[in-house]
């Protein structure tokens, strides 16, 4: 069993639903044990004109790999039927795996520990939230993207 967390976003529809959808769907795998509280976030990369996202961070304790996690993620952003239009645009999910235990991926399709998460607000302050051990504060202050936190999902 290892510790892992996977970031949940979204900037499309009704995003609180879509969010509490994919949450529901990781609950019933049954290796879910804790949802950071929800956050509205400023889109960082993509078009200038996107909408606030709302993001939030859940914790696993999984056996599952990180190839394995990535392939649960795929079929949350299917489930919410996501269409893939614009590059870094708007979506009604995304699912990252950002870290899995100490497991390191480096392949085209799959990088563990996330490569961008480091400096993003949107994951960092729900991350540190679930896991303030994985975050030193420093890494948090110089992240970037307004956020703010909206409390429970
Ligand atoms: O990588 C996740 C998708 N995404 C997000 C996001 O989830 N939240 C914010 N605030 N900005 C983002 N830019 C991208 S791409």
């Amino acid at each position: 069993m290892v510790r892992a967390f996977l970031g949940l976003g979204s900037n499309l529809g009704d995003r609180r639903a879509q969010l509490r959808r994919a949450v529901e769907l990781l609950a019933a795998e049954g290796d879910l044990v804790a949802v950071s509280p929800l956050y509205e976030t400023d889109p960082v990369g993509g078009p200038a004109d996107q909408p606030a996202y709302l993001n939030l961070v859940v914790e696993l304790a999984t056996s599952a790999t990180a190839r394995e996690l990535l392939a649960r993620c795929a079929r949350l952003e299917a489930d919410a039927q996501r269409v893939r239009a614009v590059r870094f645009g708007p979506r009604t999910l995304d699912a990252d795996v950002l870290l899995v235990g100490t497991e390191r991926v480096d392949e085209p399709d799959l990088v563990v520990p996330h490569p961008r998460m480091y400096e993003r607000r949107f994951v960092l302050a729900p991350l540190a939230d679930l896991a303030p051990d994985l975050v030193p504060p420093e890494v948090l202050a110089a992240s970037v993207g307004a956020v703010a936190n909206l409390g429970t999902l």
